[in-house]
């Protein structure tokens, strides 16, 4: 930090004498200005115990200390001023994906009960608990969007065969393909902000 600052002032004294900075001094200097906006922009976005992804412009957290319910897990992300995490895209899903086997988090090191909980439900927001088609819960203010992305495993997700799965979950046994749940079971989940 004190070598950039340095370095700076070194070519801003040179500009002001109408010379140039040396080429690699300009290029280092902008990778570590680069560097230091990512930091600050990272203390800026990312709560405590969330890790900031900077291609995706949001911070996560993998909750595996403990297993809760569909809703309560949702809550427990609420408390934080987060959500659930809400996959809109292949590139959010290839990361977390990614993050679980990364950091070791989940199958088979929990004997199969290591999947995820994600936002993804067929709940209507609750606490109303109306049916209604698949959608990412809205966190603290339980406003919603729908599942537009939803790369559902095989028969997964289909109302008629699912009437009691209600709720999405990253399964581990099927390398975290997208499956549906009844929202009373028990298990990791993963928060948004
Ligand atoms: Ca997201």
């Amino acid at each position: 930090m004190m070598r950039s600052l340095m370095i700076i002032f070194t070519c801003l004294a040179a500009v002001s004498a109408h010379d140039l900075c040396d080429q690699d001094d300009v290029e280092r200097l902008s990778r570590e200005i680069s560097a230091v906006k990512a930091e600050v922009l990272m203390r800026k976005t990312c709560p405590k115990d969330f890790a900031y992804n900077a291609e995706l412009d949001s911070s996560y957290n993998f909750v595996t200390s403990l297993r809760l319910t569909w809703l309560n897990a949702l809550l427990y992300c609420n408390r934080m001023g987060a959500n659930l995490v809400a996959i809109d895209s292949q590139k959010e899903y290839d990361f977390i994906k990614a993050e679980i086997e990364r950091t070791d988090l989940g199958w088979p090191r929990g004997a199969g009960h290591d999947s995820f909980y994600t936002g993804g439900t067929m709940l209507n927001g609750s606490p109303s608990l109306k049916l209604n088609a698949w959608q990412w819960a809205g966190g603290a203010t339980f406003k919603s969007k729908p599942m537009s992305y939803a790369p559902w495993h095989s028969t997964q997700g289909i109302l008629t065969d699912t009437k009691d799965s209600l709720c999405h979950v990253l399964w581990a046994p099927g390398a975290y393909s997208w499956h549906d749940h009844p929202c009373h079971f028990k298990h990791h989940f993963i928060c948004e902000i």
